[in-house]
């Protein structure tokens, strides 16, 4: 009998294709390429891989911009090639879960190229218009600037769109959108997907002319009416909800079924922003608001609710270059990230060259590509930052962090194309490379090999209740999770100065200590044990 929450002991790996293998030397990642790394993906041990986009895209936003959601963009291979990493992850044991973009599509979507024709196109309500002049036909609102409209003079309108003018949002007020876009997810459930994550879920079912651009009335109305239309068990669904708040999150991610799984929601990553300010605006992390907000997330969930568990996606940067130490303690820093997160109840979401402690790339300013990273240069140059100013902002926020080559081996452009890669490698490929690490006890793709099969061994690590530790201690992150039956401990040194450990372990058993098995009475830098009790 399959287990419709088989998600919830799994562990789930992002690819960004574009960036984690090339099979034919055009220096983009391909599907032949993810097919062509399966084997490794097993031998990490990881459940399902949550793919992103490979639809037929204009590209400007690296595919979250789609034109046809029924094929695969030749850039990334055929239909056929995504039918077959369907059918060769399966024999794995691994399900492939797609991304579905349904807030907005490519302005080269044949409903968007109808729709703007005429005011009388089937497809023209398909978008969100409004009547407009030609006045503002001057300049453009910033891509990625939270929302604006673009003026078609053709029709005399402007339509509306939420991240860039290339990306026209769907109008989800209208029922004919919603039908064509389940008919679409049920059409890929056909060919074996085996789960869905919703971008922008918190955006969907915006009345801009209301003042709704997120979190409209119609929101968690329109979810339920997808779920049941298109979701039935045992696929796993994941929304994006950059916006969602612990009650909203229980509505997302009700046991009943009749909304999604469980949402990435971004609270603990919003910390390290200065206050009132932008991404951009870096600012340290304080501790001990991560631990409170953690802790209210994994209590307030506990049996009314499901959470993802995260540090990384194609959009943040590596976790190692924003909360642990890029310079003698990496290994130290990204294991011990590693398993702060992977003993809390929820689902984890690793993704591409985490597992490897891979950091952030130091690139010129004008080696950025990315769409977003692109426009804050523009818009900060125009407000009189300087470029020493923004390239600071850049290295520590930009999308383009995540998306440099994954990092393979020691060979030219880190083993991952024999051509020119679209991105830069990171400088640091020969230091940092899966062949280093595969088999090597203490890296860090061993510690989270070791942290997918515990998660797998211990039903504490679905079941059990959470409890904060010494949290006025802001060097230190510890907890404890409890079952009637086990208990699992976790001690974290968060800092890179050796500390005291006031955290007692007595009667358990040590599962991984990222300092080996050592039990010494103080926590060397980034230390972190992960104990258990129970028979
Ligand atoms: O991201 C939504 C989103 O809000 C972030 O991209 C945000 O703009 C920034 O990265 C964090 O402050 C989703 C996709 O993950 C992203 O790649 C797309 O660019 C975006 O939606 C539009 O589809
Ligand atoms: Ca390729």
């Amino acid at each position: 009998m399959e287990n419709n929450n088989w998600w919830k002991r799994a562990v789930i790996y992002q690819v960004y294709p574009r960036s984690f293998a090339d099979s034919n030397g055009d220096g983009i990642g391909d599907l032949p390429g993810v097919i062509s790394k399966l084997d490794y993906l097993k031998t990490l041990g990881i459940d399902a891989i949550w793919l992103s986009p490979v639809y037929r895209s204009p590209q400007y936003d690296n595919g979250y911009d789609i034109s046809d959601y029924r094929d695969v963009d030749p850039l990334f291979g055929t239909l056929a090639d995504l039918d077959r990493l369907i059918a060769e992850a399966k024999t794995r044991g691994i399900r492939i879960i797609l991304d579905l973009v349904l807030n907005h599509t490519s302005d080269e979507h044949p409903w968007f190229l109808s729709a703007k024709q005429s005011r009388e196109s089937p497809y023209h309500d398909y978008y969100i218009w409004r009547d407009a002049a030609p006045d503002e036909a001057d300049g453009q609102a910033a891509d990625f600037g939270a929302g604006a409209w673009q003026y078609v003079p053709e029709i005399r309108q402007s339509y509306y769109y939420q991240f860039s003018h290339r990306q026209p949002d769907l109008n989800w007020a209208n029922p004919k959108v919603r039908q064509e876009l389940y008919d679409m997810i049920r059409w890929w459930t056909s060919r074996g997907v085996g789960g869905y994550r919703l971008d922008v879920v918190d955006h969907l079912g915006k009345d801009p002319f209301a003042g709704y651009t997120i979190n409209g009335p119609h929101l968690h109305e329109f979810v339920r009416e997808m779920s049941a239309a298109a979701f039935p068990a045992p696929l796993v669904t994941v929304g994006e909800a950059w916006s969602a708040t612990i009650e909203r999150a229980k509505r997302y991610a009700n046991p009943d079924g009749s909304e999604l799984s469980m949402v990435f929601q971004f609270e603990h990553l919003l910390l390290d922003k200065a206050e009132g300010g932008e991404k951009w605006d870096l600012a340290p992390l304080p501790v001990n608001k991560l631990k409170q907000v953690f802790a209210r997330w994994q209590t307030l969930l506990h049996g009314c609710g499901w959470n993802s568990l995260f540090w990384e996606n194609h959009d943040l940067p590596r976790i190692v270059s924003r909360w642990g130490d890029e310079g003698e303690f990496r290994e130290a820093s990204a294991k011990m990230l590693a398993v702060l997160l992977f003993g809390m109840e929820g689902t984890p979401y690793l993704y591409e060259g985490q597992e490897l402690g891979m950091t952030n790339r130091r690139f010129a300013l004008d080696d950025y590509q990315d769409v977003e990273t692109l426009d804050m240069i523009r818009t900060r140059r125009a407000k009189g930052y300087s470029d020493a100013e923004i390239l600071r902002s850049a290295y520590g926020r930009s999308r383009d962090n995540a998306r440099t080559p994954m990092q393979w081996d020691a060979s030219e452009n880190a083993g991952f194309t024999t051509g020119t890669p679209w991105l830069p490698v990171n400088d640091n490929y020969k230091e940092i490379n899966a062949a280093e690490q595969i088999g090597r006890g203490d890296s860090v793709f061993e510690c989270y090999r070791k942290l997918i099969a515990l998660r797998k061994t211990y039903p504490v690590f679905e079941e059990g209740a959470f409890t904060l530790l010494e949290p006025e201690n802001d060097a230190l992150f510890a907890y404890k999770r409890e079952t009637e039956a086990e208990a699992l401990l976790v001690v974290c040194n968060f800092t890179s100065k050796e500390i005291e450990n006031p955290v007692p372990a007595e009667g358990m058993t040590l599962l991984l200590g990222t300092y080996g098995d050592d039990q010494s009475e103080t926590l060397r830098p980034y230390e972190a044990r992960l104990y258990r009790k129970g028979d």
